[in-house]
């Protein structure tokens, strides 16, 4: 036996039978290290190629106007993308792909094919959330979806150039969207996931960071009066064959604006074909002359030096004056050689008010318009927003006193229009202006004293109930007061002032018992049948202050005595207000 076992088991076979025990040993060596004294750092390793941070969008806050109505909405939608690399696999489902995503399968290829190295295209942006899932639902190799959230803006052009819009990726671009971004957009929050190795999603870990929901933001503005003047406005557009225009409403009290539109104007929710003319906010971007509506202005800083009372005349006779190489003209004839203060204001006398200023000196007029905030920052910050030019000379000469005096060689924009007015309505007080509601009274200044603005708005109530006043501009069983402006506008060519086109401009405020709302409506260029401010704006001021009115429930200030008794009804309503 022991002999055989030799042969048996020869010193070769020892040697296998040696190596074979070392093998045993170090495997199980490797594995022990492996398991046990590399784990971490192995696990680690693998962890990171499927273990992916992907950014959780954050909910951009809600913007709405002053009673909750929203102008600015976040809905959640999904964007589908492509690994078209991986894409290459599978094009059998292509044709399906296009059809579910309503695209030209053709096309499509085409486009796959083009971009077959690219990890990450995008196949469609912003298809709401059963559309989206209904596409992933094929399980075409390579295509994900990514939820984000996109803006809608329910009232659409009519509260476009104030509201703006964001771009593609949920950034303020325009208006308020823009201006407030910061406030608006919230921040980012991230999540764990696991993906395998073609970057589909395995299983979600954890959220790392919350996203933070921007904040809700309430404009000043009042979406019924924003329909209300942007329907207005758009009709004297269209019947006057104009060029643009603006229009804003502002309570003089609190300073708030609660309407501002403009001509022409543009979908928010369709940006496709979009010209830039459409899209500028003319009220707060366009600088123009004031001409005539400057009078109210100067008017005020004669009666301020005390100088000046509304009975006191001035000979306009013939209705021009000449200023060295320089004729100061009146448009309008008027019936006898002088006139009063009232009577400049109703002319519009440019030769009148010209004289007042000679009086009073240019300086005089600059400094009110300055505190007033004609050509002055608002502060408001609007994108894009204009500030104008107020000259200050260091030498007042008569043509220069003159020409700013009704309102000329001075750039406004329409808000730095209504907020001067607004000073004479809200009896010399200014109350700083602001695009966002506000709940505290705000912290007015004393640009004139009391009795001036008041006597101010008993000589532009005259402007338009006068019998040779803008009576376009009435309003009916109210009381209300304002001046109008014809301005031939500058143009580049001519090196001066055009012949044949016009700003057709109004501003004024009411009711005025007590002056609450101030308006300025201003017409660029209106082409059909006249182009006086008188004929072109009043109308439209009148019909916007008498919907403004009626929509504030302001109380009526000037109804005829039988219409005043039948104001209270002698019949008790029926508790349910007689509504059925
Ligand atoms: C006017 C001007 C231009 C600039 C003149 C309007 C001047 C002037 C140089 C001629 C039409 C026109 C600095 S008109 O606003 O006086 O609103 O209902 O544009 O006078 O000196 O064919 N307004 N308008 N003037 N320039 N420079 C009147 C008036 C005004 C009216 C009507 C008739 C002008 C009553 C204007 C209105 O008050």
């Amino acid at each position: 036996m022991m002999k055989l076992e030799g042969a048996l088991f020869p010193w070769r076979f020892r040697v296998v039978l040696g190596l074979l025990g070392i093998m045993v040993v170090a495997i199980a060596w490797r594995i022990i290290d492996l398991q046990v004294v590399d784990r971490d750092f192995l696990k680690g390793q693998g962890d990171a190629r499927s273990l992916r941070h992907i950014p959780i969008p954050a909910h951009r806050g809600l913007i709405t106007d002053r009673n909750g109505e929203p102008l600015a909405v976040s809905t959640p939608v999904t964007t589908l993308w492509a690994n078209a690399k991986e894409m290459q696999l599978e094009k059998g489902k292509w044709p399906a792909l296009a059809a579910a995503l309503g695209q030209d399968p053709k096309a499509l290829t085409e486009r796959l094919e083009a971009q077959a190295n690219k990890e990450f295209i995008y196949l469609v942006r912003g298809l709401t959330p059963e559309q989206g899932q209904a596409v992933l639902d094929l399980k075409v190799p390579g295509v994900y979806g990514i939820e984000e959230f996109r803006r809608f803006y329910p009232a659409g052009e009519v509260t476009a150039h104030m509201v703006g819009f964001t771009d593609i990726d949920d950034h303020g671009r325009e208006g308020i969207e823009l201006a407030y971004d910061e406030w608006l957009a919230g921040v980012p929050g991230k999540r764990q996931v696991i993906k395998d190795r073609r970057g589909r999603l395995i299983k979600d870990v954890q959220v790392t960071k919350n996203a933070k929901a921007g904040k809700p933001l309430a404009l000043s503005i009042d979406l019924r009066l924003q329909y209300l003047a942007n329907r207005e406005l758009r009709n004297a557009i269209i019947e006057n064959g104009a060029k643009a225009g603006s229009l804003v409403i502002m309570d003089v009290k609190t300073g708030e604006i609660l309407a501002m539109v403009n001509q022409p104007t543009f979908n928010p929710n369709n940006r496709r074909n979009l010209q830039p003319a459409m899209m500028r906010n003319r009220a707060m971007i366009d600088v123009f002359e004031p001409g005539s509506t400057m009078k109210a202005i100067s008017m005020s800083a004669a009666i301020e030096t005390g100088r000046w009372k509304p009975t006191d005349t001035v000979e306009v006779y013939p209705g021009s004056l000449q200023i060295g190489k320089y004729t100061i003209k009146d448009v309008s004839k008027t019936e006898g050689p002088v006139l009063d203060l009232t009577g400049i204001l109703i002319n519009s006398s440019n030769v009148g008010m010209s004289k007042i200023a000679f009086d009073i000196g240019g300086e005089t007029i600059y400094r009110l318009a300055q505190k007033i905030g004609l050509g002055q920052d608002t502060g408001l910050g609007f994108p894009g927003e204009r500030v104008g030019n107020l000259p200050n000379y260091r030498e007042w000469r008569k043509a220069e006193t003159a020409t700013l005096s009704y309102g000329y060689g001075v750039s406004v924009t329409a808000i730095q229009l209504v907020h001067a007015f607004s000073a004479l309505a809200n009896n010399g007080r200014l109350a700083p202006l602001t695009l966002i509601k506000t709940d505290k009274a705000p912290q007015t200044t004393q640009v004139l004293p009391e009795a001036v603005a008041k006597t101010m708005q008993t000589m532009l109530q005259q402007v338009i109930e006068a019998p040779r006043g803008v009576f376009r501009a009435q309003v009916p069983a109210y009381h209300v007061g304002g001046k109008s402006g014809t301005a031939r506008k500058t143009s580049v060519g001519t090196k001066g002032y055009a012949v044949n086109s016009y700003r057709s401009l109004f501003a004024g405020f009411g009711p005025m018992s007590d002056p609450r709302y101030a308006i300025v409506v201003v017409i660029d260029e209106p082409s059909k049948a006249g182009y006086y401010g008188g004929l072109v704006s009043a109308p439209v001021f009148s019909r916007v202050m008498s919907g403004t009115l009626r929509l504030m429930n302001v109380t009526p200030d000037n109804l005829p005595p039988t219409q005043q008794a039948n104001a209270t009804p002698v019949v008790p309503l029926k508790a349910n207000g007689g509504r059925g």
